[in-house]
C-alpha cells in the first residue's frame, strides 16, 4: 500500500483514508471529525479530503466513495497513506460478507505493494 514511515516532525501531515461500502457512514464520520457535527450527505463520487489538527498533529483525511463501481479505484488512493480507517455498517448484515472481501482484496493490494 505503500505505507509511509513515521515522521518525528510535529507538523508533518499524516494520510489517512476512510474505506467502507456505500451508505456505510464515511462521510458522516469525516465531517464529524472536521466540524464536530452531523451533515447531510450525498453518496460520494470519487472522494472528499478535509484537514483537521490534533494536538498540533496534521491529518489529511480522504474519505473515498464505497459504491461497487468505485471500489477498483480505491488502490489509486493508497500511496502515502499512514492510517486505514474502515467503516462497516454493522446493522448491513447482508453486506457484512463483502465489506470482508472489499478488505481482504486492499490487504492482498498491501502485500503485493510490499515485496
Ligand atoms: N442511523 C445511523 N445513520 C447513519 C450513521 N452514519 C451515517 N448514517 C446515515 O447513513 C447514510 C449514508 O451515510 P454516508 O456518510 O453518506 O455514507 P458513505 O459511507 O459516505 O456512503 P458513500 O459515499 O456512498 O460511499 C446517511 O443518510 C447518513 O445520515 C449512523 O451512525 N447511524
Ligand atoms: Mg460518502
Amino acid at each position: 500500500m505503500g505505507i509511509r514511515g513515521h515522521s518525528d516532525t510535529p507538523s508533518a501531515e499524516h494520510k489517512v483514508i476512510i474505506v467502507g461500502l456505500d451508505n456505510a457512514g464515511k462521510t458522516t464520520i469525516l465531517y464529524q471529525f472536521s466540524m464536530n457535527e452531523v451533515v447531510h450527505t450525498s453518496p460520494t463520487i470519487g472522494s472528499n479530503v478535509e484537514e483537521i489538527v490534533v494536538n498540533n498533529t496534521h491529518f489529511l483525511m480522504w474519505d473515498i466513495g464505497g459504491q461497487e463501481s468505485l471500489r477498483s479505484s480505491w488502490n489509486t488512493y493508497y500511496t502515502n497513506t499512514e492510517f486505514v480507517i474502515v467503516v462497516v455498517d454493522s446493522t448491513d448484515r447482508e453486506r457484512i460478507s463483502v465489506t470482508r472481501e472489499e478488505l481482504y482484496r486492499m490487504l492482498a493490494h498491501e502485500a503485493s505493494m510490499c515485496m
